[in-house]
């Protein structure tokens, strides 16, 4: 935590700002995160419940899966660390891109439009045949819910392992970051592609890159400062600092 200030500092002079989050930017809201101490995936397999030949084979257990994060998401509040990025998007756009590997809406619930969603989010369904896709938040789901238009199955409008993410997004987040003087780079272990690439474009591209983690990952190796803590503690401290420089 000690470079903070330096942190602040080149924050506060800088222009244009993107951030990408993982699951740990909302561990302090009591969602789970996917690797580490209670991760989703301790003691299950991703390849059993977030691939579309797991859905095929098995598509009650996924769907039971699915529905459970989505309650727990539901009755979950944004942190102060979403908060503070809110506040950090308002006081900066539109200098400011916010790129979320999260499914949860936590950003948007804290305030945050315009959030570039890589890997889609826990309340959109799609239907497996049509394609429609249907906002169902704060609708409680059959255990395998149906399209009210075609009748097929619908899924989760996650992105699952194998799946491409969506492209326009993609570009979106890969254009922002090559455009960044500075991105934040906040609770993700960097070990899901293509999103953890991003951070070696930002890099390539001259962008003063700096990791808010717990501990450092595979990409500490290409960022310019580590801030390491609780993103609900550090963020709101940068956020104050960005507000008031002169301090
Ligand atoms: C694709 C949505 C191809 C669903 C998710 C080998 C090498 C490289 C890549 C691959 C490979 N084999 C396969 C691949 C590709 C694969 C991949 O990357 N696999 C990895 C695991 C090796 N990628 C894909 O399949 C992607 N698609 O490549 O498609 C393609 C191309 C063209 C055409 C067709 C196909 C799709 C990847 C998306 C998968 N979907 N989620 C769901 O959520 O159920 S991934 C899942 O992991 C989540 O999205 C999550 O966000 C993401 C990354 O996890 P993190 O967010 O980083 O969370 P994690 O728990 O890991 O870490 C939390 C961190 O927070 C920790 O560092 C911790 O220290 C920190 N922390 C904790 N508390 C706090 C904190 N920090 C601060 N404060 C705290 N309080
Ligand atoms: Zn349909």
């Amino acid at each position: 935590m000690s470079d903070l200030p330096q942190v602040a500092e080149i924050l506060a002079k800088s222009r244009r700002v993107a951030v990408l989050t993982g699951a740990g930017v909302s561990a302090e809201s009591g969602i789970p995160t996917f690797r580490g101490l209670g991760g989703l995936w301790n003691g299950r397999d991703p390849m059993s419940l977030a691939t579309p030949e797991a859905f095929a084979s098995d598509p009650a257990t996924v769907w039971e899966f699915y529905r459970w994060r989505r309650d727990l998401v539901s009755q979950a509040e944004p942190n102060p660390g979403h908060r503070a990025l809110a506040e950090l998007a308002r006081h900066r756009s539109p200098n400011f891109t916010l790129i979320t590997q999260n499914v949860d809406r936590l950003h948007q619930r804290a305030g945050n439009r315009d959030v570039l969603e890589l890997h889609g989010n826990l309340f959109d369904v799609r239907c497996t045949q049509c394609s429609r896709t249907f906002d169902r938040t704060g609708v409680a789901l059959p255990p395998l819910p149906q399209c009210v238009d075609c009748g097929a199955l619908l899924r989760p409008a996650v992105v699952w392992f194998g799946e491409s993410l969506p492209q326009d997004v993609w570009g979106t987040a890969e254009l922002a970051v090559e455009q960044a003087d500075t991105m934040l780079v906040i609770g993700t272990s960097a070990v899901v592609y293509p999103a953890a690439g991003l951070v070696m474009t930002a890099a390539a591209a001259g962008c003063t890159v700096i990791e808010i983690n717990l501990e450092p990952t595979p990409m500490s190796h290409f960022v310019d400062f580590a801030l390491f803590g609780k993103a609900g503690e550090i963020l709101p401290r940068l956020l104050a600092a960005d507000m008031n420089p002169s301090e």
